[in-house]
C-alpha cells in the first residue's frame, strides 16, 4: 500500500528539521561532515521512521532490522534518527564529536541503535551480509540495510562482497547508494569514474533499483520492490545532491567536512526555515 499524502509530509517535515538540527549540531562543535549528511537524509529518516521494524524498548530483539550505515561520516542524520526512535535522549545532539559523548564524529557501537560502527570507508557491506546471512541461519525474517556513499565504492572490498551476496541468495539484504556524485575533494568522475553504476551491479548478480534519493514516494516503491526480490540482493541507487536542502552546499565537494561559519549557518537556517 502507497503512503498517505499526510505521512509523505510528515516524513518530509520530519526531513527538514533532521537537517536543522544536523547543521546547528555540525556548527556547534565547529567539525564535521554536512553534505554526507543531507544527502543521505530521505534515505535514513525513511528507513528509521517508517520502514524497519526496530524499537528502542526491545532494542536486544533478535528479529529487529539491522541498518549498517557503511558511509560512517554521515553519522549526525544516523544520530538524529535514533533520537527521534527513542534510543538516546533528546538533546543529545549536543554532545556530536565531543570528548566522552555517545555521539562521536563516526559511529561507535557504544552508541545505543547504532548496529557496526563505521568511519573506514568499504566495510559496511561485508558486515551487513554477514549479519543477513545470521539471520538467515536463524530463520529470522528481518531484514538487513547497508548505506554506501558512491565515492565509498572506490574501495576493492565493496566490490568482494558485491560478488558474494548474489551467490549466498541474500534477498533480505538491501544495499542503498547514495549517489551524489561528490566525495571528499572533488566530483567521483574526476576522482574515480564509476561509468554505469546500474550495470556494474546488475553484472554480479543483484537487482538493481535507481530512484531520486530525496524523493520520499520513489524511495518508499524502490524499498518495497526490493523487498518483494526474493531471489537475491537488491541495490537502491538513489540518485541524491550532496547538501541537498542548502542552496550554497549543493553539489561541492567543499562542504564534504567543514566547519559552518555563523554567517553561512544563519542563511542556511533562513532556507530551511530554521532559526539561527
Ligand atoms: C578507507 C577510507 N579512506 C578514506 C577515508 C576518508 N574519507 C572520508 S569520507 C570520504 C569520501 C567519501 O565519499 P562518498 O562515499 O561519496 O561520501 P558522501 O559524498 O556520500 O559523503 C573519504 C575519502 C575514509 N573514511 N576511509
Amino acid at each position: 500500500m502507497p503512503l498517505s499524502q499526510e505521512r509523505v509530509a510528515e516524513l518530509n517535515d520530519l526531513c527538514r528539521m533532521f537537517r536543522i538540527d544536523v547543521l546547528k549540531a555540525v556548527h556547534s562543535i565547529q567539525s564535521g561532515h554536512p553534505g554526507g549528511s543531507l544527502s543521505v537524509c530521505e534515505i535514513l529518516t525513511l528507513l528509521y521512521q517508517e520502514l524497519m521494524n526496530i524499537s528502542a524498548d526491545k532494542a536486544d530483539d533478535p528479529n529487529r532490522d539491522r541498518l549498517v550505515l557503511s558511509k560512517g561520516h554521515a553519522a549526525p542524520m544516523l544520530y538524529r534518527n535514533l533520537i527521534e526512535k527513542g534510543f538516546l535522549p533528546a538533546d543529545s545532539m549536543s554532545g556530536l564529536r565531543r570528548i566522552d559523548s555517545l555521539l562521536q564524529g563516526h559511529p561507535s557501537n557504544h552508541t545505543p541503535g547504532v548496529e557496526m560502527p563505521s568511519g573506514p570507508l568499504g566495510l559496511g557491506l561485508s558486515a551487513a551480509q554477514g549479519m543477513a546471512m545470521g539471520l538467515r541461519l536463524n530463520g529470522s525474517k528481518a531484514r538487513v540495510y547497508a548505506i554506501l556513499g558512491d565515492g565509498e565504492t572506490n574501495e576493492g572490498v565493496v566490490w568482494e562482497a558485491a560478488m558474494s551476496a548474489p551467490k549466498f541468495g541474500l534477498s533480505n539484504l538491501t544495499a542503498v547508494v547514495d549517489y551524489n556524485k561528490v566525495q571528499l575533494d572533488g566530483t567521483t568522475d574526476e576522482i574515480m569514474p564509476l561509468g554505469d553504476l546500474a550495470s556494474k551491479f546488475s553484472a554480479f548478480g543483484w537487482n538493481v533499483i535507481t530512484c531520486d534519493g530525496h524523493d520520499i514516494n520513489a524511495l518508499y516503491d524502490a524499498f518495497g520492490s526490493a523487498k518483494s526480490y526474493t531471489v537475491g540482493p537488491s541495490v537502491i541507487i538513489a540518485d541524491t545532491i550532496k547538501g541537498k536542502g542548502v542552496s550554497f552546499m549543493e553539489g561541492k565537494a567543499a562542504w564534504h567536512g567543514k566547519a559552518i561559519p555563523d554567517a553561512e549557518l544563519a542563511t542556511a537556517m533562513k532556507e530551511l526555515g530554521g532559526e539561527a
